[in-house]
């Protein structure tokens, strides 16, 4: 008889995922947990069943760009994949973005809002990009108190009628980069009626499909810089499809997220209204860069969650030298890994994600502000990086046919890659949370939140996770406030490892507290195995700066190649 591998298999991702369920009993008041529980069970029963299936049947698919009809007419129409159309319909129905807005549960309508993407965002193929641009477009336009935009744009982007629906797309990167927004070259035009209209080429406009988007561009005569660009909305829809002076030249041939219509575009008169005023556009559009730096911190998380439950599935039938690999003590140390590295990304991004609920709904302190100003620029880098070295495990843990495409798996490095790029490269956000530091005390906020999360839990077996926490937090302001006041260039390299030690230290607090809650309320050690183990993973990774060494080797970079 030949041998035939069973493949891997996914159940309900709501009653199969522990983290999440035992997260939601401790969070939640018990009435809102009791109401939002049927949405999260149907949510993943159609993330593991007929979504999944769809995925993986869909897999070949990618959107198609026509630029012109067969009589020559300029159409520039995007098809997108079947399971894209499912997503839509999907996600709007079950109030992916709209929970958030509706706030049924209050404060609490983020985390409701926040669980059913994480768990929709695996089985979409990144449908939740469109999604995260969608709330933040939704975000930005509340905060920016336009109320004919509010009124116009919000109620289609945060309703549950398929057929009303908008999504929104963030046009902001341009050929000068994508980090350095203040370098946009588009330009805003008063016409003789005073409507602007804009002319440029935006270099990365994800899901060009969008009925609508929210745009950066520099009102003629205004200033160089970050100060002289204003904030544009853009409509798109249009009775024929197509809204006059926009052209997509091309979709992107990218590393993943290949079902994400990503395009260049080119303004050519396009009519925009400013959304708040003249200039400062990127003050006006962060509440939009927040709320989508944090689904992408969910969608990290849902990443690391997928490989593992199908990397879990597989151990348990793949047999190997007289036993499954679940029997094996080197997979299941490896796994362990993995596992705590996904429950620090978890408790990490859901406390930013408790915040910002508290945030809209008008119960946060001014220092729970301060430290949500920081935590979303730490939890995105965080568990970006987790993400990635996560999936590249998983992938190994299938052996080869983890590089294998027709199993599906490839894609989940593919389109975790992309996680540490877009919304802020890890080093643009390491700089922005350090300038937060710098200018706000934020980090004293953070350390109270570390001590605050220590406090009282007695549990021997965490002594040594709590120690690591709050030690590193320690090292972290110590290292800063010397750097600050000796080594400016040195502070400068070092602002990754201190993010990313923040990320961690704090990661682990969360962690420790909920540890002592499951053993106190559920009796389980799953979450104290997951504590102890993202301790042994490493927290700490600050280190003293040595100019020579580095020095040294960017002489190398900045040799000229030999001719
Ligand atoms: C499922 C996954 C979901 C993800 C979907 C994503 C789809 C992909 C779409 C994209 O990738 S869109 C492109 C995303 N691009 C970026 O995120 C840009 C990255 N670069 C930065 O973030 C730079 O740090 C930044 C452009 C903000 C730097 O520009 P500047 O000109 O140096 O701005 P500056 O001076 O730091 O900030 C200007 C103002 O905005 C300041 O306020 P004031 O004018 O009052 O002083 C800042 O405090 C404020 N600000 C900046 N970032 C903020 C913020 N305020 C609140 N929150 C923030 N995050």
């Amino acid at each position: 008889m030949a041998f035939y591998q069973d493949p891997p298999s996914l159940g309900n991702q709501y009653d199969d995922d522990r983290v999440l369920r035992s997260y939601l009993a401790r969070v939640l008041p018990r009435e809102a947990a009791a109401s939002i529980t049927p949405s999260l069970r149907e949510m993943g029963e159609l993330a593991g069943g007929r979504l999944y299936r769809l995925q993986l049947a869909d897999r070949e698919n990618e959107p198609e760009l026509t630029s012109w009809d067969a009589w020559g007419k300029r159409v520039d129409r995007v098809e997108v994949t079947q399971l894209w159309k499912e997503a839509a319909r999907i996600a709007c129905e079950h109030g992916v973005v709209a929970t958030a807005y509706e706030r049924a549960h209050g404060a609490f309508s983020r985390v409701h809002q926040f669980a059913l993407a994480y768990l929709f965002d695996a089985s979409s193929d990144v449908y939740t990009c469109p999604l995260a641009m969608t709330d933040g477009a939704a975000r930005a336009l509340l905060a920016s108190d336009n109320r004919a935009l509010i009124d116009r744009a919000v109620p289609r982007l945060t309703g549950r009628d398929p057929a009303r629906a908008w999504t929104s797309g963030q046009w902001m990167t341009e050929r000068t980069g994508g980090s350095d927004v203040g370098r946009s070259e588009t330009v805003a035009r008063p016409g003789p009626d005073g409507a602007y209209r804009l002319y440029g080429t935006k270099w990365f406009a994800s899901a060009a499909t969008s009925e609508m988007a929210l745009a950066l561009a520099r009102p003629e005569g205004n200033p160089e810089g970050s100060r002289g660009l204003a904030l544009f909305y853009v409509e798109l829809a249009a009775e024929d499809g197509r809204r006059e002076g926009v052209l997509i030249n091309r979709l992107k041939d990218k590393l993943g997220t290949r079902k994400v219509p990503t395009a260049e575009i080119t303004l050519d008169g396009v009519l925009a209204t400013p959304v708040t005023g003249l200039t400062n556009g990127v003050r006006a559009i962060a509440p939009m860069l927040n709320v989508t730096r944090t689904w992408n911190a969910i969608a990290a998380v849902a990443g690391m969650r997928r490989g593992l439950a199908l990397a879990r599935s597989y151990a348990q039938r793949r047999a190997l030298f007289g036993a499954t690999l679940a029997e094996k003590p080197l997979h299941m140390d490896t796994l362990a890994e993995l596992q705590a590295e996904f429950e620090g990304a978890f408790h990490l991004t859901f406390r930013a994600i408790e915040l910002l609920g508290r945030e809209e709904t008008g119960s946060l302190t001014e220092s729970e502000a301060k430290l949500l100003r920081l935590m979303i620029p730490i939890a995105k880098l965080t568990t970006a990086k987790q993400a990635v070295s996560v999936l590249s495990e998983v992938l190994e843990a299938f052996g080869g046919a983890g590089y294998i495409e027709d199993t599906g798996l490839p894609r989940l490095l593919r389109d975790a890659q992309v996680l540490p790029i877009w919304e802020g490269t890890t080093n643009v956000l390491a700089l922005d949370a350090l300038r937060v530091i710098l200018k706000d005390g934020s980090l004293d906020i953070l350390a109270a939140e570390v001590a605050r999360l220590l406090t009282g839990v007695v549990e021997p077996k965490l002594a040594e996770a709590e120690t690591a926490a709050s030690r590193a937090v320690s090292h972290a302001r110590a290292w800063i406030k010397e750097m600050a006041a000796t080594d400016r260039p040195g502070l400068e390299a070092g602002a990754r490892r201190v993010a990313i030690t923040l990320g961690r230290a704090l990661s682990l607090a969360l962690l420790v507290r909920h540890a002592a809650w499951a053993m106190d309320r559920e009796r389980s050690r799953a979450a104290l195995a997951a504590a102890i183990q993202f301790e042994r993973n490493g927290v700490d990774c600050i280190r003293d700066h040595d100019p020579d060494t580095v020095e040294t080797l960017a002489e190398t970079t900045r040799q000229k190649p030999a001719t």
